[in-house]
């Protein structure tokens, strides 16, 4: 340790049983009250809080007053003697015998230790102290838990994870949402979805995913949409959309489970109750859901994807997840492979829950004949593609896949009604920064 201090013990291993001995602790300041001839110090690290005590008549009257100096959110180092303390927060404490000023810190921008703290925009931009909040800390270690079951789970399944490149030269969804790049001598683009790679490597791999992050240009300022998302791709050889949602049964049922398990201090700082997921999770039709639209006497239009309004009246039916398949062919992009007999819906899906979409997927075209037909039909150039249909021509196998919105999930695990909430740092129209 190059400063020289080493810590002995995390705030929560500060239990009855160490009473006695001597402890090192390591951590950031939370709150610091004063008693008369008690200080305290709340001592936060990444297992949690801990109370530091001093008494004036056991210290040197030059710490006692130091003591009483330190600002909030200043790393120190603590040393003292363990103490089982009944009234203490998880029954021991800290008896203080020498303190180090490590790294000091101004008055924090923001109340770190309140439960209702500043408005968003104010925490975003204190985003760093802000982070060091319960909450956000609860929904970031849960977001750490829900990346590594999906890694987890894909691989147990054959999928290996790869990495393709964000600055593409070719739009995958459709051009109105592409960010353009200065490349050299030339214009690239911020890869909006790994889709057109992944697809390809289901030749080489037979299975792959990506979490990565994708980029939209979104016009429009929702709860639910940012510029840079992190995104969690998968697509598979020899699998139909059917296939692909089962497989989405158990990677949500495995995050739920994980999260269930490995985060019930964090799910408990957010206000939650276990979660539930139950599988198979239901799938109905885009023709059923317009059924239940029209039962409703929701309006839509023909053969459209559908909008909130759309989505909300649905979700008064479904609550939970569950997935719309089947969409019309015009609504979803050009990979997704028409229905053999009836090519004006094609072998599609999104996963829902409540009116929130979570992820999309599809059986893909396969023949490259098709697909470059189907390019066509949506007003795309096929030769701008050369290089992605190319590969159609050695031995491309049948494949479907998915994109799922990590933010989006965290929502719904989380229950927060804002991605800016689930994103550590956010972008957006009005936000570059932090
Ligand atoms: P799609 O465009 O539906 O599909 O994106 C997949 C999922 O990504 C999330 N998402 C977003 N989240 C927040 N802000 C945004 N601006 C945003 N845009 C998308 C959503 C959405 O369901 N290539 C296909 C997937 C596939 O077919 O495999 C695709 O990108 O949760």
């Amino acid at each position: 340790m190059t400063f020289g201090i080493k810590r002995t013990h995390l705030a929560s291993e500060i239990t009855p049983a160490l009473d006695g001995s001597q402890v090192t602790l390591l951590g950031w300041l939370h709150e610091k009250r004063d008693l008369g001839g008690l200080r305290f110090l709340l001592i936060r690290d990444r297992s949690g809080l801990v109370q530091a005590v001093a008494a004036k008549k056991e210290v040197s009257p030059e710490l006692w007053e130091e003591l009483s100096s330190f600002k909030r959110e200043s790393v120190l180092a603590v040393k003292g003697i363990a103490k089982a303390s009944p009234q203490a927060p998880g029954g021991a404490e800290v008896r203080i015998r020498e303190v180090l000023l490590i790294s000091p810190s101004e008055d924090p921008p923001i109340d770190v230790v309140g439960k209702t703290s500043a408005d968003l925009d104010t925490r975003l931009d204190n985003r760093i102290v802000d982070l060091r909040r319960v909450e956000p800390q609860a929904i970031f270690r849960i977001q750490s838990t829900v990346a590594s079951a999906i890694r987890s789970y894909l691989r147990e399944n054959g999928f290996i994870e790869v990495f393709t490149p964000k600055i593409i030269a070719t739009a995958t969804e459709g051009g109105a949402s592409l960010f353009s790049v200065f490349y050299y001598d030339r214009i690239a683009y911020l890869s909006q979805s790994p889709q057109l790679y992944k697809e390809q490597l289901t030749s080489a791999f037979e299975r792959v995913f990506e979490i990565a992050p994708a980029f939209r240009a979104e016009e429009s300022d929702t709860q639910r949409h940012l510029s840079e998302i992190t995104m969690v791709d998968a697509e598979a050889a020899f699998m139909d959309y059917q296939d692909v949602m089962s497989l989405l049964d158990g990677l949500v049922e495995r995050v739920v489970k994980a999260v269930n398990e490995e985060n019930r201090r964090e799910l408990r700082a957010l206000g939650r109750e276990a979660l539930e997921v139950k599988v198979p999770i239901p799938r109905i039709t885009y023709d059923e859901a317009v059924s239940i639209l029209d039962r409703k006497g929701v309006e839509h239009e023909k053969d459209a994807d559908f909008g909130t309004v759309q989505l909300k009246a649905l979700s008064e039916e479904l609550r939970d997840f569950y997935f719309i398949t089947d969409w019309p062919t015009a609504a979803r992009p050009f990979y997704a492979k028409p229905l053999e007999g009836r090519p004006e819906r094609c072998e599609s899906f999104d996963l829902m829950y409540g009116w929130i979409e979570l992820a999309s997927g599809a059986t893909r075209v396969n023949d490259g004949k098709l697909l470059k037909e189907r390019m066509s039909s949506q007003g795309l150039n096929p030769d701008s593609f050369k290089t992605h249909l190319k590969w159609f021509n050695y031995g491309m196998p049948p494949h479907s896949g998915f994109g799922l919105g990590l933010a989006r999930l965290l929502m719904v695990l989380t229950g927060k009604d804002n991605i800016r909430e689930v994103v550590m740092f956010p972008r957006d129209k009005r936000r570059l920064e932090p």
